[in-house]
């Protein structure tokens, strides 16, 4: 039998998961379930990265014992899975005995090699990363994935010979489909061939949390040397019999934030270990939010867990999968997940699913017998293009090919109007119809696993494999309709603020109204008879009278923190006089709760420039 292994990327569990998260299992998990419908021995990974460095800070924050901490996040990504119904055959955690063995023994392997070796490291790190970062990779001095200034550190560390594989990790990563899609292909070879390949520091000196080396008490793992490891431990290498069956990896799935610790450094470290390579790096792009980017080192982020008890599980996964193309960066809302789930799943699936089985129950009630199959309503239904480009890793033109076979049953039943028919031809059509929504349910349970269930127990039949998606194999039918799919998204359930949004709407015309400028503060002063205003001058640049405001700013900013202050003003508010001193205009400002924050534009800008 073909055996399929498939993993994802280990989550850290410094937080919660974030949609991304979710967004990478349901990939792998889809892949997953598509290749054991296949008839494939498939065994599918994922699990926690638990021995970072950045876990531990997180502990330190959140003021609880590092493993607790861990072993309590380490649950919720566990739940994670249960949730989206990620059909993981295991759940690894790097901490657990046989990972830890694992990493050491191969840690000693490489090191009696003579690829590991002690020296002095001196650079930037990013916590984030977890990694060492050259200038080159800064931008505006912060690492641009995390933004944020990594730390200069400096210390004793063992280093492995990374550049003593570069030509065996060059020719390996031009073969052709080692990582998926092109162009994170090309970004990895067009880096291996303009950079030096530096060795890397694989130990962290005098750390509380992490594995210790086998060769040196005072220094752990690295933790990238370690996680990278999961996928061989969790198969107990180098005897176990999983690892003898399922080794090499047919795809690691990972996000494009990782791709050079995959398609780098861990064949690196294969080949010093003498294990074989992994066939393929799946690259997926990463999910934004409303157009925002999100991460839980940014603390954007949206909860999966709880997105997952305001709309059913299957419908986040399929406008995940729909909505982007793999590979390339995508968005999530709210409003798309509601508008795919509205007018694909409850109209176009949920509505066939419904009207045939009304039919087939209200004249078949005692069951209805194989019968003729009606050809012209499977002639659309091209199973080999499906699976080509499941193989091909376009999940999302997978699923637009199944949703044209469902358009193609619905327009069927209203141009064919089998509710006019009687006899063998409307036997015909019914069978036909109850086959084609069983081989539905064989091709979306990959995509939409309590949907298909769902529709296969209310056509009282059982799980199917692809083989099975032809039609005139079902003998008899006796189905029961028991609700519908999908119940319709209301607005009512999205965020509130969007629909307040819509209210008060004001026109351009009377926002352009308002006269905002850049001043710069020229003078801070205390209001004489109030202890929290100070008396501010403006300077609204060359040949602009100044401006006196009163503003409300004293517990917030110092004096000396407000002089020559960039900030915007409404020039043309009516003066007032507060507490008998006269305010000729009022600063923007975000304010949250006791917090005051001035707006604030650029320091190459104008004084004086208009804000638009
Ligand atoms: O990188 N959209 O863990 P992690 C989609 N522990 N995917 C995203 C994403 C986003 N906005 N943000 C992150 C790690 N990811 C390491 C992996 S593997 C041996 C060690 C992806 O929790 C990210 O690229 O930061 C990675 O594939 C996965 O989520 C876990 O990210």
């Amino acid at each position: 039998m073909k055996k399929f292994y498939i993993t994802t990327a280990i989550d850290y569990v410094n937080g919660r998961p974030h949609i991304g998260h979710a967004y990478e299992k349901i990939i792998a998990d889809v892949l997953a379930r598509w290749h054991r419908i296949k008839g494939e021995d498939v065994f599918f990974l994922t699990g926690t990265d638990d021995n970072a460095q950045k876990n531990a800070e997180a502990a330190k924050e959140a003021r609880k014992p590092i493993k607790q901490f861990v072993n309590d996040n380490a649950k919720i990504f566990q739940e994670l899975c249960k949730v989206f119904n990620i059909s993981n055959d295991y759940f690894i955690r790097t901490t657990e005995k046989r990972h830890i063995k694992f990493s050491q023994e191969i840690f000693s392997k490489s090191f009696k090699k003579g690829d590991i070796y002690k020296g002095k490291y001196e650079g930037y790190y990013c916590l984030g990363c977890e990694a060492f970062l050259t200038e080159k990779d800064l931008v505006d001095e912060k690492c641009p994935e995390h933004n944020k200034k990594p730390e200069w550190r400096e210390e004793e560390s063992y280093f492995f010979k990374l550049s003593k594989y570069k030509d065996k990790i060059i020719s390996l990563v031009s073969s052709k489909d080692f990582i998926i899609p092109k162009d994170k292909k090309n970004e990895i070879l067009a880096r291996l061939k303009s950079e030096e390949l530096k060795d890397l520091s694989v130990s962290r000196k005098n750390t509380e949390w992490g594995i210790i080396t086998p060769i040196d008490k005072e220094h752990s793992i690295y933790v990238w040397y370690d996680a990278l490891g999961n996928y061989v431990s969790a198969l107990d290498y180098p005897k176990g019999k999983k690892f003898k069956k399922y080794w090499p990896a047919d795809v690691h799935v990972i996000g494009k934030g990782i791709n050079w610790f995959h398609s780098v450094i861990w064949p690196a470290i294969l080949f010093s270990a003498n294990i074989t390579q992994p066939k393929r790096i799946l690259v997926h792009g990463y999910l934004t939010v409303n157009g925002s980017k999100i991460s839980k080192s940014l603390g954007n982020s949206i909860d999966p867990i709880e997105l997952a008890t305001k709309y059913p599980a299957d419908s986040i996964r399929y406008v995940l999968l729909r909505e982007v193309s793999l590979g390339d960066d995508g968005d999530f809302s709210e409003e798309a997940l509601t508008s795919r789930h509205n007018n694909e799943l409850a109209n176009d699936l949920g509505n066939l699913v419904s009207r045939v089985l009304t039919l087939a129950e209200k004249n078949f009630s005692k069951g209805l017998k194989k019968s003729q199959v009606d050809k012209k309503l499977f002639s659309k239904l091209n199973i080999k293009k499906i699976d080509s480009l499941m193989e091909n890793f376009e999940i999302n033109n997978a699923l637009s090919e199944v949703w044209k076979f469902i358009n193609e049953c619905n327009k069927h039943i209203n141009q064919e109007k089998p509710w006019e028919m009687k006899g063998k031809e409307l036997e015909k059509h019914i069978y036909s119809l109850l086959e084609s929504i069983r081989i539905l349910s064989i091709l979306l349970s990959p995509f939409l696993p309590e949907t298909s269930n769902k529709i296969l127990k209310q056509l009282n039949q059982k799980p199917g494999n692809l083989k099975e998606a032809k039609p005139g194999l079902v003998k008899i039918y006796k189905v029961k309709k028991e609700g519908i799919l999908f119940n319709k998204i209301e607005e009512k359930m999205l965020k509130p603020d969007k629909i307040e949004n819509n209210l008060d709407k004001i026109d351009i015309k009377e926002f352009s109204k308002l006269d905002l400028r850049v001043a710069r503060i020229k003078e801070v002063g205390d209001h004489p008879d109030a202890k929290k205003l100070y008396i501010l001058i403006l300077d609204l640049g060359k040949g602009e009278h100044e401006l006196q405001v009163v503003s409300g700013l004293k517990e917030n900013y110092k004096k000396e923190e407000l002089i020559n202050k960039r900030v915007i003003v409404i020039r043309n508010l009516k003066h007032a006089v507060i507490r008998g001193i006269e305010s000729q205009g009022m600063l923007l400002a975000a304010v949250f709760k006791d917090k005051v924050s001035l707006a604030q534009p650029d320091k190459d800008i104008e004084i004086g420039a208009k804000v638009m």
